[in-house]
C-alpha cells in the first residue's frame, strides 16, 4: 500500500511523501461545509492513519448520517458510529449532543463485522449517558409530519426520526440514556406519556409499546454488561489532559445547520463548529483545527434552496460520474456547480483554518466548470447568503467560468502534477474564502489524496 502510517520515527508517509500535518496534540474538529456527503469519511481515515488520532467522536446528528469509508481492503458504511472504529488503535465517543438508536448501533456494529472481526471493540466505544434515544414513536412522527406538509413544504427528511428526537430534547419530556439504565418502571412511564403526548397530536400513530420496552431493556442489559456508557465529557477532559488526540467528525453539514443553513430545509442539530463543543462538553479554547470537507462541485439530497443546481445534463453528469446516490437512504442527490457564496459564509460561521477539497477527479471530463461567486436579489447584488426562505427561489447567480482540463486526475498525486486549468480553479477557490486548501481528493481510494500542506 502507497499510503502507511509509520509513527514508530514520528511521522507517517502517504504515497512516498512525508506526512507535515501541522496540529499538534489538541482537539481537532472535521465539518462538512456544504449539505453533506462532501467525503468527510475518507478524510478521518486519512487523519486516522496519519495524524495519531486517539479518540474519534462524534457530537450532533444521529443515524441519519452516512460516511463511507474504504479502509483495511473494505467499504463501511457508517452512520452512527464514529470511524474510529475501523482502527485497533482508537478509542471513540458518541457524544452528549447525538441521538441514539440503540437498534440502529447494535445492527451497524454487526453488519460492518466490527463485532466478528474486532475482539475487544467493546472497550473502545463509549456512548454519552446524556445522549437522547431515538425511539418507535419519533420515526412514525418523522413519517407523519412530512406527509402533513404539501409538496413545496416538504423538507425530505431521512426518516430516521431525527427531528422529532430533538423536538422531545427541546420539549423536555425526551429520554435519556441515563433514564435507560435507571429504574425502569419510572422510565416505562415517561415512556408511555411520551408516546401518548405525540398520540394526541397524530392519533393514527401506531406503536407496539410492550415490544418496545421489551427490546429496550434487552438494549439495557447489553449497554450494563459491556459497559458502553460513560460521562464521556469528563472521559475527553481525562483524555486531553494525558496530551491524546481527539478527532471530532461533524455529521451532515453547514448549510444543514439549524442556525446557519437553509432553515426550514436543515436538519435538527448544529452542524457547524459549536456544535461540537455543546455537543461533547468540549471548551472551544481546546479546539486547536477546523478543517472544512468541500466537495469540488454541490450536491444535496432532501428539497430546499439549491442556487447553483443544474436541472440539465450537467447536473446528470455529475450525478453520474460522482457516483451521488445518498449512502443512508439510496435517494439520488441533486447537482450543480460550486457556490462560493455559500462555502464564504460556512467558513466564516466555522473559522476553518484548513480546507479538504473533494471529488475534484468528477470534472476531469468537463469543457468549462463553472463557480458561483455572487448574488443578486432584486436587483441587489448580496455578498452573504440571505436567511429568509423565500428569498431563495429568486436570487440570481453570478457564474465565474473555467476552462476544464480535460485530462485524468485520478492516478496524480501532487499538485504540480495537477494540469495547469485544474490548479487555477483551486487556487482561485482558495482565493474566494481565503483558506488554505491542505487536501485534494481525486479519487475514492485512500491512495486518490493530494497532500498540499
Ligand atoms: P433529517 O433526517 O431530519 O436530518 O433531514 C433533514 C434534512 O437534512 C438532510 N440530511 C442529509 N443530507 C445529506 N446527507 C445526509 N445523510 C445521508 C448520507 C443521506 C442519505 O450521508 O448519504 O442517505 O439520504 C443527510 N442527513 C440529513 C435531509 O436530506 C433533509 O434535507
Ligand atoms: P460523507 O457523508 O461526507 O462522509 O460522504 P459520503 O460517504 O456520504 O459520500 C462521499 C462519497 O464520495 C463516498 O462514496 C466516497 O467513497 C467518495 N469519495 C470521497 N472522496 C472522493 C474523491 O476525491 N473522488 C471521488 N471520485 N470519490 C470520492
Ligand atoms: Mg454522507
Amino acid at each position: 500500500m502507497s499510503t502507511s502510517a509509520n509513527n514508530t520515527n514520528g511521522f507517517s508517509t502517504h504515497n512516498g511523501v512525508k506526512v507535515k500535518y501541522p496540529a499538534g496534540a489538541g482537539v481537532t474538529v472535521l465539518l462538512g461545509a456544504q449539505w453533506g456527503d462532501e467525503g468527510k469519511g475518507k478524510i478521518i481515515d486519512f487523519l486516522i492513519q496519519h495524524h495519531k488520532v486517539d479518540i474519534t467522536a462524534r457530537c450532533q446528528g444521529g443515524n441519519n448520517a452516512g460516511h463511507t469509508v474504504i479502509a483495511n481492503g473494505k467499504k463501511y458504511d457508517f452512520h452512527l458510529l464514529p470511524s474510529g472504529m475501523i482502527s485497533e488503535r482508537c478509542d471513540n465517543v458518541i457524544g452528549n449532543g447525538v441521538v441514539v438508536n440503540l437498534e440502529a448501533f447494535f445492527s451497524e456494529l454487526d453488519h460492518n463485522g466490527i463485532t466478528r472481526d474486532m475482539p475487544g471493540w467493546e472497550n473502545r466505544i463509549k456512548i454519552s449517558n446524556r445522549a437522547h434515544l431515538v425511539l418507535d414513536v419519533h420515526k412514525q412522527v418523522d413519517g407523519r409530519q412530512e406527509d402533513s406538509l404539501d409538496t413545496k413544504s416538504k423538507i425530505g427528511t431521512t426518516n430516521r426520526g431525527i427531528g422529532p428526537t430533538y423536538s422531545s430534547k427541546c420539549f423536555r419530556n425526551g429520554l435519556r440514556i441515563v433514564d435507560l439504565l435507571g429504574d425502569f418502571d419510572d422510565f416505562s412511564k415517561r415512556y408511555h406519556s411520551l408516546v401518548a403526548h405525540y398520540k394526541r397530536q397524530f392519533p393514527s400513530i401506531d406503536i407496539d409499546e410492550a415490544d418496545e420496552l421489551a427490546r429496550l431493556k434487552e438494549h439495557a442489559e447489553k449497554l450494563r454488561q459491556l459497559n458502553l456508557v460513560a460521562d464521556t465529557a469528563m472521559f475527553l477532559d481525562r483524555m486531553r489532559k494525558q496530551g491524546k488526540n481527539i478527532l471530532i467528525e461533524g455529521a451532515n453539514g453547514a448549510l444543514l445547520d439549524i442556525d446557519f443553513g437553509t432553515y426550514p430545509y436543515v436538519t435538527s442539530s448544529n452542524a457547524t463548529v459549536g456544535g461540537a463543543c455543546t455537543g461533547l462538553g468540549i471548551p472551544p479554547t481546546a479546539v486547536k483545527e477546523v478543517i472544512g470537507v468541500v466537495k469540488a462541485y454541490q450536491t444535496r439530497v432532501g428539497t430546499g434552496p439549491f442556487p447553483t443546481e443544474q436541472l440539465n445534463e450537467v447536473g446528470e453528469k455529475l450525478q453520474q460520474i460522482g457516483l451521488e446516490w445518498g449512502v443512508t437512504t439510496g435517494r439520488k442527490r441533486r447537482c450543480g456547480w460550486l457556490d462560493l457564496i455559500l462555502l464564504r459564509g460556512a467558513s466564516i460561521i466555522n473559522g476553518f483554518t484548513l480546507i479538504a477539497l473533494t471529488k475534484l477527479d468528477v470534472l476531469d471530463t468537463f469543457e468549462e466548470i463553472k463557480v458561483a461567486v455572487g448574488y443578486k436579489l432584486d436587483g441587489q447584488v448580496l455578498t452573504d447568503p440571505p436567511a429568509h426562505a423565500a428569498d431563495w427561489e429568486r436570487i440570481e447567480v453570478e457564474y465565474k467560468s473555467f476552462p476544464g482540463w480535460l485530462e485524468t486526475t485520478s492516478e496524480m498525486r501532487s499538485f504540480d502534477e495537477l494540469p495547469e486549468n485544474c490548479r487555477n480553479y483551486v487556487k482561485f477557490i482558495e482565493n474566494f474564502v481565503e483558506v488554505p486548501i491542505g487536501f485534494i481528493g481525486v479519487g475514492a481510494s485512500r491512495e486518490a489524496l493530494i497532500l498540499n500542506l
